[in-house]
């Protein structure tokens, strides 16, 4: 009689019955999961769980296999482990969470059981410490919150709980839970459970893997220049309170990108593919890229979008692969007069392939002032190119490089209205005293930067009251990609006084005084400014 009961009610199990039992396994699964994630982000290293079980499996595959799978899935042979992995977790959680339906105890028995092949696998990773087993216990812990939650949500009644007397289970069991399913409570919890699975895998993920990108980071040699930049001339910074020093630190350095987060690439598995119009196609691991002979170079970059007076521009010492002999290798075909330069997170940006090709010191860079790119400024590999804004130019966290023309492709700013062509406008820019100040009576040192890359800085001249334009001293040039330091000794008198500078390039030609926008390539106009003196 009894067994009858339970083969009738197991046979009730209706569809939607099925369909949210598992959900309830899946769901509670991702949870699970996603919250480990946090915690492997929060406690770092390598333990993740989902990662170490798939490091584990690949340790304990056989040869065979692995050259198999890597035969079968190429480069993307983890992908397919993980996403094995995935398939395998979702598959045994739907039964877990159909069993449950019945027997609750199921559930959470089948939670502390991947909890625990998770702990086992994170904590018998080379490198492991006994922290690396909390990813796996937080993640089992959420697990049965979130199954004990949806679980509820299903309106069902859990015979474990049961105030009935016991002989009167079965009789309860064969009918209640098909009438008692609420979906839509169930429905509802079931979509806060997986927003929030989601929500924190994703982040984890991130977290993860910009420890991952900083650890590699870390571990990076910077190879030793081929070419090393003469030292910089002692002259070229003046030192005077104020002015930008010559040299920006590299957690001064301007920035400016598309990414609303930092993209986090490792230079394990990075990978730059030259291609489009040339020869031969080539692509190039971090090893290969980094064993070409290097150059170290003092660069200044500035953006297209600094109004005049304005902070996006700053001046670094960069070691990179020189760009030309890379182009030359590959073989340029004849009109592909676009370099098309594209990051990991699908930014663009178009060279002209003239430009990289003219001789200047056009590079694929890795170092900046002397440790590896920060991860904001591009690791592990951008480019930096003398001369050109850096919406047409310097590409960070590159990872493609492709040969084309200007008809056929409109990279990023392009597509929105910016100049395809964009070379550096002559600029010069007041950093001392600031606008607004209040100064004594007497003199008053003057000084800031002027730049107008590839071309150099020949002159700059202050203007007081609108009055006649007077030379001012320059700091040594150190090359005609960098800016160069300027200063004027002002007799202030009292009153309010407006102070304006400009710069004239290594080609003669004076900055024009006409008052553009940034839009569409790059604001011209003398930077102005009023002090009050007494
Ligand atoms: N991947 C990527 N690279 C990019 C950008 C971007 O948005 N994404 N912005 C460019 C622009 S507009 C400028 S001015 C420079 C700024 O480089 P920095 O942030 O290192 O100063 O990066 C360029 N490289
Ligand atoms: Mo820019």
């Amino acid at each position: 009689m009894k067994d009858r009961n339970i083969l009738s009610t197991q046979a009730d199990l209706g569809g939607h019955h099925r369909l949210a039992g598992a959900l309830l396994g899946v769901l509670s699964g991702a949870a699970a999961i996603g919250a480990s994630q946090i915690a492997a982000a929060i406690v770092g290293g390598t333990s993740s769980p989902v990662i170490a079980v798939g490091s584990t499996a690949i340790d304990a595959t056989p040869e065979w296999l692995k050259s198999f799978a890597i035969r079968t899935f190429g480069s993307k042979d983890k992908l397919a482990l993980l996403v094995g992995i995935g398939v395998i977790l979702a598959i045994a959680a739907a039964f877990l969470g159909i069993a449950s339906i019945r027997r609750p105890r199921v559930g959470a028995i089948g939670l502390l059981v991947f909890g625990g092949v998770g702990v086992l696998a994170s904590v018998t990773r080379p490198s492991a410490g006994l922290v690396d087993a909390i990813p796996a216990i937080v993640g089992a812990g959420v697990g049965l919150l979130a199954f004990r939650y949806l679980r509820g949500a299903t309106g069902l009644p859990d015979p474990t709980r049961s105030s009935l007397p016991p002989d009167t289970e079965p009789e309860r069991m064969q009918r209640e839970p098909i009438a008692q399913l609420d979906r839509r409570r169930f429905l509802r919890a079931g979509v806060v459970i997986a927003g929030a699975a989601a929500l924190s895998g994703a982040v984890g993920q991130y977290l993860v893997r910009r420890m991952s990108a900083s650890a590699s980071r870390a571990a990076v040699r910077m190879p030793h220049p081929f070419s090393s930049a003469s030292p910089v001339p002692s002259g070229a910074d003046l030192r005077i309170p104020e002015l930008s020093s010559f040299i920006t630190p590299n957690d001064r350095f301007y920035r400016v990108d598309t990414a609303l987060i930092v993209p986090a690439v490792d230079t394990h598995g990075w990978q730059l593919r030259i291609h489009g119009m040339v020869e031969h196609e080539m692509t190039l691991d971090y090893e290969q890229l980094t064993a070409r002979p290097t150059i170290e170079r003092d660069v200044t970059l500035c953006c297209v979008s600094n109004e005049v007076g304005g902070e996006y521009v700053s001046n670094a010492r960069w070691v990179g692969v020189p760009l030309s002999p890379l182009l030359e290798e590959v073989g340029v075909l004849p009109g592909a007069d676009q370099l098309v330069s594209r990051s990991s997170d699908g930014w663009t940006a178009g060279t002209p392939t003239a430009v990289v090709m003219d001789g200047r010191d056009a590079m694929l860079a890795v170092s900046m002032n002397g440790e590896p790119l920060p991860l904001e400024h591009g690791f592990p590999v951008r480019m930096v190119v003398p001369g050109l804004y850096g919406y047409v130019s310097a590409t960070k966290w590159l990872v493609d490089l492709e040969l084309t023309t200007f008809d056929a492709f409109d990279p990023y700013w392009i597509e929105r209205g910016w100049s395809k062509q964009a070379p550096i406008k002559t600029q010069s820019r007041i950093d001392t005293p600031r606008a607004s100040a209040k100064l004594q009576p007497g003199e008053v040192v003057v000084a800031g930067v002027a730049w107008a890359q590839h071309r150099g800085i020949e002159g700059v001249e202050v203007s007081v009251d609108e009055g006649p334009w007077m030379p001012a001293e320059l700091g040594a040039e150190d090359t005609i990609d960098t800016w160069r330091q300027w200063m004027y000794r002002w007799s202030a008198t009292g009153g309010d006084h407006r102070l304006s500078v400009r710069a004239t390039d290594g080609t003669g030609e004076t900055q024009p005084s006409e008052e553009v926008a940034p839009f569409p390539n790059g604001a011209t106009g003398n930077h102005t400014i009023v002090v009050r003196v007494g």
